[in-house]
């Protein structure tokens, strides 16, 4: 593996201001987060360039705050020539690009037809502000917006005209080959669609009641599938399906009728058990319960955050990938005890599924010698090894509440056997970020030197807490690229 990639990394330009003023509340104690890194090809001269959103966490977390996320997004232009260069001006002609929110997931396509790839972020408030009180939750709405390509490389920014907290967004291909953007959050009761008609997006309601459980598509996670027949657009999606407090199971939706409508859904057994669960609080409460594969998980992850599609086999009808997050019950659960949260640990894990316009169905064993102790995102669904199987990237992330976090993290990467698994693969000898320098440095995988080959980008994802509330006194905020000098091999 010490072969794969070059030893020496390449560092993108620093964004100067953009950065470093961007927390002026209170610099000392406020931290910026780098949140998403999206390579997309914003000029189309075959070379990914790199799209950076950035915002900030308040100052003291759990605080009401009905203020805008601070925010910018810095565009970083690939030269050709394995060097960047920064070109807010050139990409958007401004030098300060906002949001005016937190960022959770993204997507990339062409949502006006042109050419040129566009993005779509899902848009919140969700940045460290409270939740739990009268109005919290409406705090964590931000307005919803669209960055669309203007036809010759340059962009601009697009209001939707809705709020949401929002979790969830996608892009569903069309069959004139367009796409439309769906975004879903935790506010609105449905999710709400644009279409790219006469020059703007404009809002439709074919996504608004699938029906189902929870007559929607879910908010945490949701996927529509490719197209498989040629001009048909897609005609299948997955997203979690609301209905089970853990938030584990999965709804599936098919256009098959000419609608988007409830197809199939998990049975996980969700129940609930009186007066058997210890909160962090010592609060005696319910257990809520699910069982997976014959394995009792009760709450205290995140449900159903992230998912994705792929193709097993090349040619064969492609599966869902989503990860769950939940708290496995050793043994499983057992009559009269009583689980205490704060023993149990919480697990993240990849469920496979195999979906058709009838059904939807848990594939097991597919996933091999699992990393299951890791916090992440899904990164990347493709073929990142160049053998025509497709193969999973995830990066991890180091969850938040202010605990001291030293993550120098690689990517978890599987690759497809080619027999239908996706098997975790040694990393030992790659590149890494010395312990001496950062903290919460997270590394994924992209192309970024148009060679065909996937390199090794690491990012610093949060200014981090050196310990207790004491922020990091190092500002920097470093990218850096490792060039693949071949490709994986398992
Ligand atoms: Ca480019
Ligand atoms: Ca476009
Ligand atoms: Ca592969
Ligand atoms: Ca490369």
């Amino acid at each position: 593996m010490t072969t794969v990639f070059d030893t020496t990394a390449y560092e993108l330009p620093h964004p100067g201001d953009a950065l470093d003023a961007l927390c002026a509340e209170d610099p000392t104690f406020v931290p910026v987060n780098t949140s998403l890194l999206l390579p997309i090809d914003l000029n189309i001269d075959t070379f990914n360039d790199l799209v950076v959103h950035y915002f900030c966490g308040p100052k003291v977390q759990g605080l009401y705050l009905d203020t805008p996320t601070p925010d910018a997004i810095v565009a970083f232009k690939n030269n050709g020539d394995k060097t960047f260069s920064i070109a807010n001006n050139e990409v958007f002609d401004a030098e300060s690009i906002k949001l005016s929110g937190s960022t959770r997931k993204v997507v990339k396509a062409d949502f006006n037809g042109d050419g040129y790839s566009d993005i779509l972020y899902a848009l919140n408030r969700e940045d460290g502000r409270a939740q739990g009180c009268d109005n919290c939750a409406a705090s964590n709405e931000a307005p919803q917006k669209i960055i669309l390509s203007d036809g010759d490389g340059t962009y601009t920014v697009a209001d939707l005209g809705f709020n949401e907290w929002t979790h969830a967004v996608d892009a569903v291909q069309m069959p004139s080959g367009n796409y439309d953007a769906v975004i879903s959050g935790f506010r609105n009761d449905t999710v709400t669609g644009f279409r790219y008609i006469d020059g703007s997006m404009q809002e439709v309601s074919d996504y608004a009641n699938p029906g189902g459980p929870t007559n929607r598509f879910g908010a945490s996670t949701m996927r529509f599938f490719p197209e498989l027949t040629p001009a048909a657009g897609s005609m299948l999606a997955v997203s979690d399906s609301g209905d089970c407090s853990i938030q584990v199971n999965l709804s599936s939706f098919s256009k098959a009728s000419g609608a988007w409508s409830f197809v199939d859904k998990t049975n996980f057994n969700c129940r609930s058990i009186p007066n058997a669960y210890e909160q962090y609080t010592n609060e005696i409460t319910d257990l809520p319960l699910v069982t997976i594969d014959g394995q009792d998980y009760t709450g205290g992850g995140f449900g159903n955050e992230e998912s994705c599609t792929l193709e097993l086999t090349p040619g064969d009808a492609p599966v869902a990938v989503v990860q769950f997050s939940a708290q496995p019950i050793e043994g499983n659960y057992v009559e009269g005890t009583v689980y205490k949260q704060s023993d149990l640990p919480v697990q993240n894990r990849l469920n496979v599924y195999e979906v058709s316009d009838t059904e939807l169905m848990l594939k097991t064993g597919v996933v091999v010698n699992e990393k299951i102790d890791a916090l992440y995102r899904i990164d990347a669904c493709r073929d990142i090894n160049n053998d025509g199987y497709d193969d999973v990237v995830l990066v991890q992330n180091s969850g938040g509440g202010g605990e001291q976090t030293n993550t120098r993290a690689k990517p978890i990467v599987y690759l497809n056997d080619q027999a239908n698994h996706l098997v975790r693969l040694d990393l030992t000898g790659i590149p890494e970020i010395d312990p001496s320098e950062d903290y919460e440095a997270h590394g994924f995988l992209a192309d970024m030197d148009g060679d065909g080959i996937e390199d090794l980008v690491y990012f610093r994802a949060r200014r981090g807490y050196m310990s207790g509330t004491a922020l990091d006194t190092n500002q920097k905020n470093f990218i850096r690229i490792y060039w693949g000098l071949k490709n994986l091999q398992p």
